[in-house]
């Protein structure tokens, strides 16, 4: 028999952040590139759409109209999910029915007056302004007493359910923790309980000496494709100091995670010379009102495409019913994804 290796045999790998397990089949594709990229054709779209109803000026599906705003404008959802007037209540019946009322605020970000373009189209400065909104948002919305975690996040492309090509994303606060981010807080401060150190800070220590999953890095964020990534371009981006929250980072840490998410979408665009598509959003620490020495800010961006611009990786079958499941290794998606220019691709046509 050979020697296992990770980067070769079929083997799990676990996600020490939610305390889940994946699925590496590297074998089924020992050459991560299988010829050409498909080209889509792509829509120009122009920097001002009277039909759309995140440009400034325009009336929104809930009547409202938009103000004539020059960088980034933040609005409560017309069609919110979560309301912050709900009666309070539970329902009960034995130990299997159980429901309870739950409260929050749902907001929409515009990242740009401009309808034409993307995150990896825009300047950092530009950039910039949108992490300075998320962390107004962050800190405004989480002071509200009943608010203990609050979700920015951004869906872009159709495929993943995004309504609208203007460049947006929306902000979610409620009062309990959600699924995924209270795994990440049962981890983390299991973690820190037992080093005294962020599980995240030693994680990036690890991964910045190996290199082999880097795709960015400045002064004050990386961005890496995670040992244990699901989703075949998955990314994330970790702030070097152990901060839990925008609200924690200086001035030029803000600049840095500005420029750390525009050169991975940069990445993520010439990857097949398309608009790629994505959910991303920010991890931060619950604001439930106590101290979160445990938690490190990090954004995670989940793209579903797999080997070119239309064909994408299906969570279904084994997925569903098992755990997620890859062929490519992570390592793999991590050279591909460096090994391409750092210029957006629209620029050199
Ligand atoms: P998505 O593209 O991720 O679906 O986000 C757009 C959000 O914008 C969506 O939640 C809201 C939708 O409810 N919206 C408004 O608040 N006003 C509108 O006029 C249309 C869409
Ligand atoms: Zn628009």
């Amino acid at each position: 028999m050979e020697k296992f290796e990770f980067t070769e045999h079929s083997h799990r790998r676990y996600n020490p952040l939610t305390g889940d397990w994946i699925l590496v089949s590297p074998h089924r594709t020992k050459r991560p590139w299988q010829g050409k990229v498909e080209k889509v054709n792509q829509e120009k779209r122009p920097e001002y759409d009277p039909k759309c109803y995140l440009c400034p000026g325009n009336e929104r599906a809930g009547g409202k109209t938009n103000p004539d705003y020059k960088d980034t404008f933040v609005f409560q959802n017309d069609f919110s999910a979560l309301l912050p007037e709900v009666p309070e209540g539970e329902f009960t019946k034995g130990e299997l029915f159980r429901a309870k009322s739950e409260q929050g605020i749902c907001k929409v970000i515009c990242f740009s007056p401009r309808h034409d373009l993307t995150i990896p189209e825009m300047d950092v400065k530009s950039i910039r302004k949108v992490v300075d909104l998320w962390t107004k948002e962050y800190e405004e919305i989480g002071k509200l007493d009943y608010i203990k975690h609050v979700q920015i996040f951004e869906n872009k492309g159709d495929i993943m359910g995004c309504s609208n090509p203007h460049p947006h994303g929306q902000i979610w606060g409620q009062e309990s923790i959600p699924t995924e981010p209270a795994k990440e807080l049962a981890k983390q401060a299991e973690y820190y309980k037992k080093h005294g150190k962020t599980l995240l800070g030693d994680y990036l220590e690890q991964e910045i000496e190996s290199g082999e999953r880097i795709l960015v890095e400045n002064d004050y964020f990386v961005a890496l494709v995670p040992f244990w990534a699901t989703w075949p371009y998955e990314a994330m981006i970790l702030s070097k100091r152990a901060v839990g929250s925008l609200t924690g980072l200086s001035d030029e840490e803000r600049n840095g995670l500005a420029d750390c998410y525009k050169k991975l979408t940069v990445m993520y665009d010439n990857l097949f010379e398309t608009s790629f598509p994505y959910s991303a959003g920010l991890h931060q620490a619950p604001t439930d009102g106590n101290d979160h020495p445990e938690w490190h800010l990090h954004m995670h961006f989940y793209p579903p495409l797999l080997r070119s611009a239309t064909v994408k990786k299906f969570m279904v079958g084994y997925e569903m019913m098992a755990n997620p499941q890859r062929d490519i290794t992570a390592e793999q998606s991590a050279e591909k994804l460096r090994s391409l220019s750092k210029i957006h691709y629209k620029l050199n046509q």
